[in-house]
């Protein structure tokens, strides 16, 4: 425990140190006044249940992203905003709750400028105006690209935790990504006007932002698990409620792999929208059959396999398919949680494959190269279970491992992905469970 508070010590002072120095350097030397971290998240177990009212089984990585900034004072009506990944390029947008979507090449600012928007709003809501000043900004980040990127880095992906360095042309780290850079935002307005929110309201103005600013109709599980994580757990999450419940990831044998695949996805594509669609379609069907108004089925967390298969004539294929994916996933997560907490390693990782299958087969959301490295992983000794994490479409697995069977694990990944991927080579890196958004000190010799 304290070695890992000391990693996510340093880890912190050199975000803001490197967050610092880029401030200084975009604003004439100006020192920061106010930052603040959020981390990126893997997802155990649990997909495509959170828009559904399900369950979810997130951890936060021990890598974050960083915001820095200071009021511009004076008669400054717009704030300005710079990324390290597009370093050189300065955004300025207008802190109001009407503000519309950037587009073309500042589309990335979003997540700021949407997120500015949601506080602004909230404090008028409370009757507030001028809650927040027009502010400079910083960010730099840790948290790896999710997913793709092998070509070149999109806009719309840095600051989702989809984050690219530059050398040579953009490049990638391997990795994924979410809510990190809306819960840093969040958290940095907070520290900016000393005003602290509660953190699932935080991650409920991030939806909200990745909604109406970025156009991706997602669920809460990202923005919740970046917002509320506890270090050293796994975080079951109720998506209807919102309740948490922390689970240690304690036994030190016991590993986290998270793989890379770098095959490009982009959620605010059609695929998405279409998945919540048939699920929208199935609650319906499910609800005319089996709801009532003392049970009420209001999502697919409410209903059973056997209510499903009760409906399966009103149903085509693809839509029974997607709805069996979500309600088994969801009985796949709660056994998880159990297991963990029991430390059956060996159940919880059937219960990812299982899962993996799920999201292949009826969700239809893997594609070749993630089967590929879920494939790969299972057949090497002393790895428990692998599956697809995220929301698919290419984006990186997430694998289950004896400490022991590591380096196996990865000179598998070395040898056999490339003959999948045409080539591509894929990144892995092992992780423990990292801590939530935070609000960090800002050096005094800054
Ligand atoms: C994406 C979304 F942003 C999440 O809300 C969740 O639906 C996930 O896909 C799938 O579990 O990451």
């Amino acid at each position: 425990k304290a070695a890992a508070a000391k990693a996510v010590a340093e880890a912190d002072a050199s975000g803001v140190a490197r967050a610092t120095a880029l401030f200084k350097k975009t604003y004439d030397g100006a020192c920061p006044t106010a930052a603040a971290a959020a981390p990126g998240r893997v997802n155990l177990i649990g997909e495509h249940t959170d828009y559904n009212d399900g369950w979810v089984f997130p951890l936060a990585l021990e890598k974050s992203t960083y915001m820095v900034g200071a009021p511009r004072g004076g008669d400054a009506t717009k704030s300005r905003v710079v990324c390290e990944a597009f370093e050189g390029v300065v955004v300025e947008f207008d802190v109001a709750g009407d503000v519309a979507p950037l587009g073309g090449d500042r589309k990335w600012a979003n997540y700021v400028v949407g997120m500015v928007a949601m506080y602004v709003r909230a404090a008028e809501k409370e009757g507030k105006s001028g809650s927040i000043p027009a502010f400079d900004a910083a960010f730099v980040s840790d948290v790896p690209i999710g997913g793709g990127c092998r070509r070149r880095l999109r806009s719309r992906y840095v600051l989702r935790g989809h984050w690219g360095v530059r050398s040579g042309g953009w490049r990638c780290r391997g990795g994924r990504k979410a809510g990190d850079g809306n819960m840093s935002t969040g958290a940095f307005l907070e520290a900016l006007t000393s005003s602290p929110v509660d953190a699932t309201e935080r991650a409920l103005r991030g939806q909200a932002t990745e909604h109406e600013y970025a156009k991706v109709p997602c669920g809460i599980m990202d923005q919740l698990i970046s917002s509320r994580a506890t270090a050293g757990s796994a975080l079951l999450i109720d998506c209807r409620s919102h309740e948490v419940a922390p689970v240690p990831l304690s036994d030190p044998s016991v590993v986290i792999v998270v793989t890379n695949s770098h095959v490009e996805h982009d959620l605010s594509g059609s695929e998405y929208p279409e998945r919540r669609q048939a699920c929208t379609t199935a609650v319906k069907a499910i609800a005319a059959k089996h709801g009532s108004d003392a049970e009420p089925i209001k999502a697919l967390r409410d209903a059973t396999l056997d209510m499903l298969a009760d409906v399966a004539g009103d149903l085509d294929d693809t839509t029974r398919a997607r709805a069996h994916h979500v309600i088994s996933e969801d009985v796949r997560t709660q056994a998880a949680r159990k297991a963990l907490e029991a430390g059956d390693f060996e159940t919880v990782g059937r219960l990812m494959g299982e899962s993996h299958a799920s999201l292949r087969d009826d969700y239809q959301v893997s594609v070749p190269e993630i089967d590929a490295l879920v494939d790969i992983a299972t057949n090497v000794d002393g790895v428990y279970g692998s599956r697809i994490t995220g929301g698919g479409f290419g984006g990186c697995t997430v694998s289950l491992t004896k400490r022991d069977a590591v380096d196996a694990l990865l000179a598998a990944v070395e040898a056999e992905y490339p003959k999948a991927s045409g080539g591509t080579k894929a990144t892995c890196f092992v992780t423990r469970a990292g801590a939530g958004a935070r609000v960090l000190e800002v050096p005094s010799e800054t």
